[in-house]
């Protein structure tokens, strides 16, 4: 068991699509068929191929991830996952959990290493970045715990606050260690 599991995770404030990782991870809607947001920039960036092979998988419901190749991306493949649409309610938690929970899964199942991940419904969908923090983080710290094969999650921002609310949770993590 390392000593802090949070030696493993990072943020990192830039454009998702750039990071040469062995995967990244795509916050998509349930089609599976591209959108705005990161998942269009997603799309652009990996070409045309992405989404021809995107029309094979049938969509994905929200909570659950799928895999395919990266094509002119940077990073070897892409792990589509479809957060909530923020509610207020409880099962928003649940659902945002399960996206990183099984992005994370597909990876080792994948024999990947490092993962980079958006802040998953925290645009469109309109998830409180302070509320969507802590489950992408402890829900991460929880699978490397009993997954010594990831070697590097990071979690890219594009704005200042996401960064620093990202920052400051890592910090009163660290120091509650
Ligand atoms: N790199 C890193 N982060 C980014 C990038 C990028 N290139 N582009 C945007 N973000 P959103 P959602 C941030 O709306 O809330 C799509 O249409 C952005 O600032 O992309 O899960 C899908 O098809 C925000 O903090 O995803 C769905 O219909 C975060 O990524 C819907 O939007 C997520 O924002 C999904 O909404």
């Amino acid at each position: 068991m390392p000593l802090n599991l949070l030696d493993r995770v990072r943020v990192q404030q830039g454009d998702i699509t750039r990071l040469a990782v062995d995967a990244i991870v795509n916050a998509a809607n349930t089609s599976l068929l591209g959108g705005g947001g990161v998942d269009g920039a997603i799309h652009r960036a990996a070409g045309p191929e992405l989404l021809a092979e995107c029309r094979t998988l049938g969509g994905c419901p929200t909570g659950e991830a799928r895999i395919t190749r990266g094509y002119r991306l940077p990073a070897r493949f892409v792990i589509h996952t479809v957060g909530p649409v923020y509610s207020g309610r409880l099962e928003d938690a649940v659902k945002l959990a399960s996206c990183y929970r099984n992005s994370l899964q597909l990876a080792v199942d994948h024999g990947l290493r490092s993962i980079a991940f958006p802040a998953i419904s925290c645009g469109v969908y309109g998830y409180p970045i302070e509320e969507a923090v802590p489950i992408a983080v402890d829900t991460t710290a929880a699978f490397l715990a009993r997954h010594e094969r990831i070697t590097e999650v990071i979690f890219v921002v594009f704005s200042d606050d996401h960064l620093a609310a990202y920052q400051g949770y890592l910090r009163s993590r660290q120091n509650a260690v």
